[in-house]
């Protein structure tokens, strides 16, 4: 048999191919700590082939926790023979990225979800690999619609393959607040009953907030929530008509504008309302981050925006977490230390001077920009679903840039795809959205630079078969993949 390079994506920093394989079988025994990854590990064996493999004290399939120091957070080292299964990182995190790995080196067919005879082979390789950035994102706006924890946790399914560690949620906007907030129960009772067009809306109670996050935990991603201020924020003041500007009296929302809702930024208890949300938010996220939103506050004055953040940031700092913020924000004075700012406007369009400012300043940099990581942007003039606004990104498109070289001089932590829902109602219109691009956003954040695209294309064509043993049927047949 001819030695064929595995198609992995995001392709590992340092990939060697060697004669042979291993074959896995119902006696190949797995040991590993009692973690996620070694869970995992186990539960995809027992889905597609069958069998849970047995454990033993150093089995065949060999997980630890003894990789070499250069592998940091989330490295590993994995080191195919035809006697054995050898996978070692630092951190459970990096057995679990690991894990990933390996699972992209065995047939397709691993991805079914009912069992399979196989064979079960995996080639010979040695591989060293460790993530280009530590923010690799995924974004799902639960606002335009929304879509319940069955939903997300499919989301997550789809990203966890490519190594993604950031579930962003876009919990609030104009057509709907979808997380329950104990003292203020209208914002769910009330603020939560639209979406866009049609339909009854829905939120996420407390526990199933707390669901998401442990699932997305189990998978070694870390939940962002985010609450959209100033803008966005139309179902809040239905809700709560005293959050609104003098005068104003707003109404429930199903259209697709924005830019036309901004808080009551000099109502002391507008900030009152704020303490409490982020307060009951900083109690239900375990993770380090809280998204402030800040993006597209057309109706504010400079002066109120940077009045408004003023006042609203240190509610959210005095949890003791980062705030991220879509880069509008760069324009606010005093930004607390570390705050992280999405980058989202195109590439072609000039980085705005307060941007360029604050990634002068050292600010940490997340890259979102639409025409290249909008995951609702439609492929070409033929795609049903999605918007337009940014172009039309094509899978090559999506693919072929380079994080660092937008904002000159910044430090940029990585990537984030969003994945706006204006105009996608069920979980396989996401699907449609996210595949065949999600892929090649995860190579942009985790593998090295620069970009391939024929060797990329060729890797992404495999996996097709994947998504079709998975039982994923409405991903989008791009022809920028035929041959
Ligand atoms: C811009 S990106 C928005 C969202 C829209 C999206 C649609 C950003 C920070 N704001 O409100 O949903 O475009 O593509």
């Amino acid at each position: 048999m001819g030695r064929v390079i595995p198609a992995l994506i995001p392709a590992p920093r340092v990939l060697a191919v060697h004669d042979g394989v291993f074959e896995l079988t119902a006696d190949t025994a797995l040991s590993g700590p009692e973690c996620h990854a070694t869970r995992f590990l186990a539960a995809l064996l027992r889905r597609a082939a069958g069998h849970a493999p047995p454990s033993a004290r150093e089995g065949a399939l060999a997980l630890t926790l003894d990789g070499p120091a250069d592998l940091g957070e989330e490295g590993y080292r994995l080191d195919v023979t035809a006697e054995a299964v050898r996978l070692r990182a630092r951190t459970e995190e990096g057995l679990f990225r690991g894990v990933q790995t390996l699972r992209q080196l065995l047939p397709a067919e691993i991805e079914s979800p009912a069992p399979l005879p196989g064979p079960w082979r995996v080639p010979c390789v040695s591989i060293t690999d460790t993530p280009r950035f530590r923010w690799r994102g995924v974004m799902l706006d639960v606002a335009r619609h929304f879509f319940d924890v069955a939903a997300v946790k499919r989301f997550i399914d789809r990203a966890v393959p490519y190594k993604f560690n950031i579930l962003h949620l876009h919990l609030t906007d104009d057509q709907g607040w979808r997380l329950e907030i104990p003292s203020h129960p209208r914002l769910t009772e009330h603020g939560a009953t639209s979406q866009v067009g049609e339909g009854d809306g829905g939120h996420f109670t407390r526990a199933d907030f707390t669901e998401i996050v442990a699932y997305a935990a189990a998978h070694h991603m870390t939940v962002v929530p985010e609450i959209d201020l100033p803008g966005h924020t139309q179902a809040a003041m239905a809700s709560y008509p005293h959050l609104a500007p003098e005068g104003v009296t707003p109404e429930l929302y199903r259209g697709i504008d924005v830019g036309f809702s901004q808080l009551a930024i000099h109502n002391p208890a507008t900030y009152d309302f704020l303490d409490a949300v982020f307060t009951e938010l900083a109690a239900l996220t375990p993770g380090p981050y809280l998204h402030v939103g800040g993006d597209e506050a057309l109706q504010t004055t400079a002066e109120d925006y940077a009045a408004f953040m003023t006042r609203t940031l240190p509610l959210a700092v005095r949890h003791d977490r980062t705030v991220v913020a879509w880069q509008e924000a760069a324009a606010a004075p005093d930004l607390p230390e570390g705050t992280h700012l999405q980058y989202w406007r195109p590439t072609h369009e000039p980085v705005p001077e307060p941007l360029a400012a604050a990634a002068s300043r050292g600010l940490p940099l997340i890259m979102s920009p639409a025409n290249r990581a909008y995951l609702d942007m439609k492929y070409d003039d033929d795609t049903a679903l999605g918007l337009r606004w940014a172009g039309t990104v094509g899978v090559r498109q999506s693919y072929e840039w380079d994080p660092e070289s937008l904002v000159p001089g910044a430090r940029v932590v990585g990537v984030e795809a969003p994945l706006w829902t204006e105009t996608l109602t069920t979980p396989d219109d996401l699907d449609h959205m996210l595949y065949p691009r999600l892929p090649g956003l995860a190579e942009v954040a985790w593998s090295p630079a620069p970009k391939d695209w024929p060797s990329y294309v060729t890797r992404l064509r495999a996996h097709t078969a994947r998504w079709d043993a998975a039982g994923i049927t409405s991903y989008h047949r791009s022809p920028e993949l035929e041959d």
